[in-house]
């Protein structure tokens, strides 16, 4: 078994260091076979010099620089993260963000539930012994309604897919088909792996806001996103195939009229 951090930094300077240093030393400390993916997006402070400087000193760390593309605007985490992914050579996949949000101390859970059959499994605020931690309460109450939303939409079976970190099987990204650029990437590749069949996990972890660094979340934006993707999703996986059985029995019924 390998494992392959896969981390996204905006202008993430002052905490970078900080965070491939927190991912080192957990990976050496429960001796895995491991990797980090450092994904700079579009970084216009010394992100990119400080992971150019790190990974000429240490071969486990290969950084990715993603440059502004004209066709990619506003934020791109969910791209980033993909692109950080299919470099990625371990066959367990885990997506932490730069800023020091995610508890190092939930990897290794995570990482034990997928050897124990889940393919994808979430560090979750929002299950019990899972906390918010600092988080502000707008942004908890927004989050953890997003979930609540997908679990009614969609019979999503976890408490919290708005928060991108987790851990999963790289196989299934041949399986899941991803489109969303931004945020929003959280909770569709929950809601498409759990509509397809996968065994979706959770293991608490508690949410740590970042000290250092500007934020890339936009409220306003956020909320949008989410809602276009949901009604996305619930037409596309839901009332379509409704749609279709219906008329597949209507016409079965039609059929079955004309040769009787
Ligand atoms: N690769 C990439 N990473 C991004 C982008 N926007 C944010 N990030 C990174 O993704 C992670 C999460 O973004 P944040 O800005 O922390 O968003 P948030 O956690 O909702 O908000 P705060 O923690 O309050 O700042 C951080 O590690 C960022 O550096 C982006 O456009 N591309
Ligand atoms: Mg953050």
């Amino acid at each position: 078994m390998t494992v392959s951090f896969v981390i996204p930094f905006h202008n993430e300077e002052k905490n970078c260091l900080l965070m491939l240093g927190k991912v080192l030393d957990f990976s050496k400390k429960h001796k895995l076979n491991f990797e980090i993916i450092a994904v700079d997006d579009k970084s216009v402070d010394q992100t990119s010099s400080i992971l150019k400087k790190i990974a000429q000193r240490n071969k486990l760390i290969r950084p990715i620089f993603r440059k502004i593309d004209g066709l990619e605007e506003g934020n791109t985490m969910g791209t980033a993260l993909l692109a950080g992914t299919r470099e990625a050579r371990g066959n367990i996949i885990i997506w932490t963000m730069g800023d020091l949000a995610d508890d190092p101390n939930t990897y290794l859970a995570i990482i034990k539930k997928i050897e124990d059959g889940f393919d994808l499994v979430f560090g979750s605020r929002y299950m019990p012994g899972g906390s918010r931690g600092n988080l502000d309460p707008l942004k908890a109450y927004l989050s953890s309604s997003g979930t609540r939303l997908a679990r009614l939409f969609f019979r999503i079976p976890v408490h919290d897919i708005t928060n991108a970190f987790r851990g999963f099987k790289k196989e299934l990204l041949t399986k899941v088909k991803l489109e969303e650029s931004g945020f929003s990437i959280s909770p569709e590749f929950a809601i498409k792996a759990h509509k397809i069949g996968f065994k979706l996990g959770e293991v608490p972890t508690v949410y740590t806001n970042r000290i250092e660094g500007v934020s890339s979340f936009k409220l306003y934006r956020m909320i949008k996103s989410y809602l276009r993707l949901y009604l996305k999703l619930w037409f596309r996986l839901i009332l379509q195939p409704c749609l279709f059985k219906f008329r597949k029995t209507i016409f079965r019924n039609r059929l079955a009229d004309f040769f009787h």
